[in-house]
């Protein structure tokens, strides 16, 4: 037993999307900044995500959050995300579960914590209600009206927009964005991101968009839009998605659809909702996002060195679904 290497570990969903946040037992890497500590992970130790977000202890649907100490040493903490298939730049919905892990192990109050990413620091407000407001990195929409053919489909044209991640949203009239349907959706938003791959359509500096966020109507009184995200490997989130909700800000606002300070109700495909609203800073556009996660486990990861998938199942799902 002493060789066992033990990853303690708090779960949450945050309406309905999981997080699973390493506070003790991580891989040491070094110093320097939230980026430089990723690179590190992901250069060294990248069986150590594996680990903890791919099966037999966590599945697809699984974002992990590595908590690290901020080389800014104005923010509460760090944190790295990641999933069954690499690294995010941010997770709004991660930090909205980061944010109530470190609530409920008591390690902040109510009130604005600063959290360093790897894309930047963003601002979250622990609030009375057990909600939480993401200020994110800043939103923008890279590219308007990209039109791309997809295979046994015909041709889809969306925006392209950064909210943390790299996002092509595209509003698809003849999709119902329903639960019952996930199964053809991901199979079309896969389509769409592989016809992006092939056609070279990419974020700034040839970043790959590896999030596909489709939108339409809310059938939900008070809600302005539904969507279904189809997260980098090949799960959908179960979320609105904070960064997709900022790069669906970002789009709006460049289409002066939205206004500085308009709330916006976004609905994610299971129906749980955030809040998101813009500022400008100079030349930034800040989206704020607001959503609650519940705390569902308490838990050490065992990593057995005489077990065969130690390091979990790791796949490649760059060509599947
Ligand atoms: O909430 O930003 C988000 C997110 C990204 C991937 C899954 N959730």
């Amino acid at each position: 037993m002493s060789d066992v290497q033990r990853v303690q570990v708090v779960d949450s969903h945050t309406g309905g999307e999981p997080t699973r946040v390493v506070v003790g037992g991580g891989p040491d890497l070094g110093g320097g900044s939230a980026a430089d500590r990723l690179r590190v992970l992901r250069r060294e130790h990248d069986g150590f995500r594996t680990a903890v977000v791919g099966e037999p202890r966590g599945s697809d649907v699984l974002v992990g959050a590595l908590l690290i100490p901020p080389a800014d040493t104005s923010c509460a903490a760090g944190a790295i995300f990641f999933n069954n298939v690499g690294y995010l730049g941010m997770c709004g919905h991660g930090t909205i579960g980061l944010m109530a892990t470190l609530a409920h192990l008591g390690r902040i109050g109510l009130g604005e914590h600063k959290i360093e990413t790897p894309v930047g620091v963003v601002t979250a407000r622990q609030q009375e209600d057990g909600a939480v407001s993401v200020r994110n990195v800043s939103c923008y929409r890279y590219e308007a009206a990209v039109c791309v053919p997809v295979d046994g489909y015909g041709t889809v044209c969306g925006d392209v927009a950064w909210g943390g991640n790299w996002f092509f949203l595209a509003h698809v009239p003849d999709q119902e964005l329903s639960l019952r349907r996930v199964g053809e959706l991901t199979e079309l938003t896969w389509r769409i991101r592989r016809s992006l791959t092939e056609h070279e359509i990419t974020g700034r500096d040839g970043e790959g968009i590896d999030h596909i966020e489709l939108y339409g109507p809310s059938p939900t009184p008070g809600v302005h839009s539904r969507n279904f995200v189809l997260c980098p490997g090949g799960a959908y989130d179960r979320s609105p998605c904070g960064t997709g909700t900022s790069a669906k800000l970002a789009c709006l606002y460049a289409d002066g659809k939205l206004k500085e300070g308009d709330v916006w109700r976004q609905e994610g495909i299971t129906g749980s909702v955030f809040e998101g609203s813009l500022q400008r800073a100079g030349e930034d556009l800040i989206p704020t996002i607001t959503g609650r996660a519940f705390v569902t486990a308490e838990s050490a990861l065992l990593l057995d060195p005489a077990d065969p998938l130690r390091w979990g199942i790791r796949q490649n799902r760059i060509n599947s679904p």
